[in-house]
């Protein structure tokens, strides 16, 4: 055992890889409870027959999860010391053993054991008969077996790190165990199958053709006419192609050897043409996630209603590709994407980015003893999963350095299975596979890739190569905390050259592990030596697989359907790239000031075919006296697998009229100074206005830090500029008949630039005006601010906000493009957007007015007339920056509104590009009116 935890091997013992598939023949599920044991080192205890003092574990599992050693998480580091292949003499070793009967009519038959996926590498024994040994964690493994009849014992030896660990230094957490399936199954005698189903869309006709070795084995496909075909024989019929966006599967059979297989097959065919990625013949644009399997519960050890939440929730956020980052996800999964419809690059399991940490010394990629387990890997992906139409790429691996055993790899692919392109992203000059792919490029080098303009090889034959070649971004948009920001750049650009086939977000999930004291736990939660903190929560969807705002953010932007509505007209362009729009219904409304007043639906001139553009008429609106929109929306006509008729794809919306000028809000003229406007005498802050009690609006700069500004320049010039400290001092407080003017300087210790603020308080018809000027003096040009805005607060039993403007969701300068204009409602707590690790969040944009309200109905109006973006926290802008995680943040007495002239972007720096210029927010001199009237029941 020992030899195999310091030799390159692979494994020992094991069949050849084949396809996964189910038949007809027996199987027996061997998940559920195994006795267990967790011994701190390899050589463990002796597997003796004694396992009395054992505990139970289930099967499928991750140990770390169920009180055995403990979660760790690193990104790039290894938890170990680089010398491969040996690993640490302290290497938790789980024992596992598992009895079970062998059912009635086996006795006497092969059978095969297959384990879907061990972490990190296992020994196997039958009744006491090594079956032999094997790494390479998120790949099957199968061993003949000769079960007995009646009683069978099945023992289990697995590592937490092995060989196989340098291969697979992804970025996530370190977890172990048998953690999917295992099965028993009867008869192997159809031992493995590759269906070909090609397409060819100048004809519209399938071919078909199986590969199978059993002797008589024969495909049907009934609704194509195709009965007791022999294997190997190629059919053509006319069919329906199979895309993501219309997942037409075939159901088949293919028999032999005495079992049955359930097929279902999709005909396409995936080619690059003139440098240009497509399917069927056309274009195709992936609107992709890099997709980890986790579950805040169970880590990698998905069940299936797990994979299909997860697909519904892309599919109806308009995701149509998945990048299984980095290995190969649970065979299912795959099915899954077939019948939903979804583009796959499957990625093989392998990384080895610690090595980057050493100069790449020794890296694996590059070293021939190794050269075998690289080809294991590859084989063992290909074939499981070779018969998936969702399958359109296969990927080497990830962030693995360059070197011969990877470019083996691909020869190997792509002679075992010429139908599919081979990418691998760190193959700097694409010499061995069919796409170019870079990770977090800058919007301006994506687009000088795009014009096939980008800086050339040294080598011109290499760079000719690589210039014809397609071009997709396997990762961008790090979705780390608040974030991204600048989707929509990148979106344009994939919409307007040819040769970007899209992208994939970094990533799909927060790998947040459920924690009974932190809510979610991220690295350094468990204590561990090395580890990377909070990068491992950088996802689309919370742990939980609530939508984040980014994940909304990011359904706008690459919505398949583009509505813009201008002159009375809705231009509706079909950007799907196969689909017509028939299976869409088209709905208007004008909303006045946010409620509606008007609806209907839009009758499309026919048909509009992918590509094509529509523009239709719009009826005329009614009178209207306030602030309208026209929203058109597209929503499905008929419930789909993955989401209920009425589901919103799409929509546009366009002003139709501005309403009376906000410059005079009603009641702004000169009033008398309202009685109950009490201003503190020290400061010069409003502290009362009629009843209600509030500590009046002040300059504030700050916003906790995002994960994009604290891994950015940023969030360290801000604190060593001292603008989360600043103090302020009153310079001048002037008294009128109607009004009130104070100033202000802000400015942090140590520091001389300074914030002037002029507030001008005047008399309005139900409350008090302000105007607030504010003047930056010196040195403000090295960094950007994060924040210009006001602070207030007030009373804690404030518990409910409506307002007309942007929403529902938060929106910031690079990233709302989903907040539309309207009237939404919403109490504090739904206001606020739970990042893992707390940040600045939940500011609503474009506001003209708010309503702040307890349950009772007292509060504050505040009515903008410049517009302004809302912020409504129980807690202060100080308490979310020094909170690590939820469950810190904790409700003070009192409700804090930010009231923001403006705030800087986010961008997406905490991996990749900065905030772009135009959504920087530099100092300047600025202006902010608003209108402040106390509110009773
Ligand atoms: C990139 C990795 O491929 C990915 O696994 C993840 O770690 C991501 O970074 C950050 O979250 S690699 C990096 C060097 C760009």
């Amino acid at each position: 055992m020992r030899d195999h935890l310091s030799a390159f091997l692979p494994g020992t013992g094991r069949r050849n890889p084949r396809a996964a598939f189910s038949s007809d023949a027996p199987r027996l599920d061997l998940g559920g409870p195994w006795r267990f044991r967790l011994s701190p080192t390899a050589e463990g205890e002796p597997l003796t027959a004694d396992f009395s003092g054992w505990d139970e574990l289930p099967v499928p599992s991750m140990w770390q999860l169920h009180r055995y050693g403990k979660p760790a998480y690193t990104n790039v580091n290894y938890p170990f010391p680089i010398e491969p292949p040996h690993v640490p003499d302290a290497n938790p070793t789980g024992d596992y053993r598992r009895e079970f009967d062998l059912p009635a009519g086996w006795a006497g038959r092969a059978a095969v054991l297959r384990f879907e996926g061990v972490d990190s590498c296992f020994t196997a024994w039958l009744n006491g008969v090594e079956l032999g040994f094997s790494t390479g964690s998120r790949l099957p493994v199968e061993f003949e077996v000769a079960p007995r009849e009646g009683r069978n014992v099945l023992a289990v030896r697995v590592h937490q790190w092995s060989p196989g660990s340098y291969l697979e230094d992804q970025d996530m957490w370190w977890l172990s165990g048998i953690f999917r399936e295992v099965t028993l199954l009867a008869r192997p005698v159809l031992d493995d199958f590759f269906v070909h189903a090609g397409f060819d869309p100048a004809t519209g006709l399938g071919a078909l053709r199986v590969e199978c070795a059993t002797p008589g084995a024969v495909v049907s496909v009934p609704e194509l006419g195709l009965h007791a075909v022999p294997a190997g024989e190629e059919r053509t019929a006319a069919v329906e192609p199979w895309s993501a966006e219309r997942p037409r599967l075939y159901d088949a059979t293919l028999a032999g050897g005495g079992e049955t297989v359930r097929l279902r097959i999709g005909f396409r065919r995936v080619s690059v043409e003139g440098g240009v990625l497509m399917v069927n013949g056309r274009p195709v644009l992936l609107r992709g996630v890099n997709r980890h399997e986790f579950h805040p519960r169970t880590g990698r050890t998905l069940d299936e209603a797990t994979m299909r939440a997860d697909l519904e929730l892309m599919k109806q956020h308009n995701v149509n590709a998945v990048r299984t980052s980095h290995y190969p996800p649970h065979p299912r999964f795959l099915e899954l994407c077939d019948e939903y419809g979804m583009w796959v690059i499957d990625e093989c399991d392998l990384e080895t980015h610690g090595f980057a940490v050493v100069g790449w010394r020794d890296n694996p990629s590059a070293d021939p003893r190794w050269r075998e387990a690289y080809l294991d890997r590859m084989a063992r992906m290909v074939e499981r999963d070779k018969n998936r139409p969702s399958v359109i790429m296969w990927s080497l691996g990830n962030e693995s350095g360059t070197g011969d055993n990877l470019r083996a790899m691909a020869e190997w692919a792509r002679e075992r299975d010429p139908s599919r392109p081979i990418h691998y992203e760190h193959d700097l000059e694409s010499g061995y596979v069919d796409i170019y792919s870079r990770m977090y490029a800058s919007v301006a080098e994506v687009e000088l890739i795009g014009r096939r303009e980008e800086a050339p090889l040294d080598d011109p034959a290499a760079d000719a190569r690589r210039r014809g070649l397609p071009f997709v971004l396997c990762e961008y948009a790090h979705a780390m905390g608040n974030g991204p920001g600048g989707l929509g750049e990148y979106q344009e650009l994939f919409e307007r050259y040819p040769r970007l086939a899209g992208g994939f977000v970094w990533e799909w999930i927060d790998h947040g592990l459920a924690h009974p004291v932190y809510g979610f736990a991220y690295g350094g939660d468990f204590g561990e030596e090395l580890h990377d903190g909070n990068f491992v929560t950088d996802g689309l969807v919370f742990p939980d697989r609530r939508p984040s705002p980014g994940l909304v953010e990011f359904k706008k932007v690459v919505e398949p359907v583009r509505i813009e509505v201008r002159d009375g007209v809705a231009v509706i362009s079909n950007r799907y790239d196969f689909a017509d729009l028939s299976h869409l219904v088209f709905r208007w409304r004008v909303e006045e000031e946010g409620v509606e007043v008007a609806s209907g639906v839009l009758d499309l001139p026919g048909v509009v075919a992918a590509g094509a553009t529509a523009e239709v008429s719009l009826p005329d609106f009614p009178d209207i006296s306030r602030e309208s929109w026209v929203t058109v929306r597209a929503e499905l006509a008929q419930d789909e697998p993955w989401a209920p008729a009425g589901h919103e794809v799409a929509w546009g919306q366009a002003q139709l009229d501005p309403g009376p000028d906000p410059a005079a809000p009603p009641g702004a003229g000169p009033r008398e100074w309202p009685g109950g406007a009490v201003f503190e005498p020290a400061t010069g802050r409003l502290a009362r206005l009629g009843e209600l009690d509030l500590d009046g609006p002040r300059l504030e700069l700050w916003r906790a830090p995002t994960d994009n500004d604290r891994l950015s320049p940023d969030a360290w010039n801000w604190r060593a500029a001292g603008l989360d400290r600043l103090h302020e001092r009153v310079l001048e407080q002037t008294r009128t008949d109607t009004g009130l003017t104070i100033r202000t300087r802000t400015a942090a210790a140590a520091h001389d630039r300074a914030m002037l603020a002029a507030y001008h308080w005047t008399a309005a018809e139900h409350g008090l005006h302000l105007t607030v000027e504010i003047t930056p003096t010196g040195d403000w040009e090295t960094f950007p601010l994060p924040r210009l805005g006001l602070r207030l607060t007030l009373p804690g039993d404030v518990s409910t906000v409506e307002w007309f403007g942007r929403g529902p969701g938060e929106a910031y300068a690079d990233s709302c493009r989903a907040a539309r204009v309207g009237r939404f409602r919403a109490t504090v707590e739904e206001l606020q957007t739970p990042y893992v690790l707390p940040q600045e969040n939940g500011s609503r944009a474009d506001v003209r007015w708010a309503e702040l309200r307890t349950p009772g109905g007292t509060g504050l109006r505040v009515r903008g007339v410049d517009r302004f973006a809302l912020t409504v926290r129980r807690w202060s802008t100080e308490a979310l920056d020094r909170a690590r995680h939820r469950t810190d943040l904790v409700p003070d007495d009192r409700v804090h509104v930010n009231l923001d002239l403006a705030q800087h972007g986010l961008g997406s720096a905490s991996c990749g590009p900065g905030v772009l210029p135009r959504h920087r927010l530099s100092a300047r001199p600025a202006v902010l009116r608003l209108l402040f009237e106390p509110l009773r029941p």
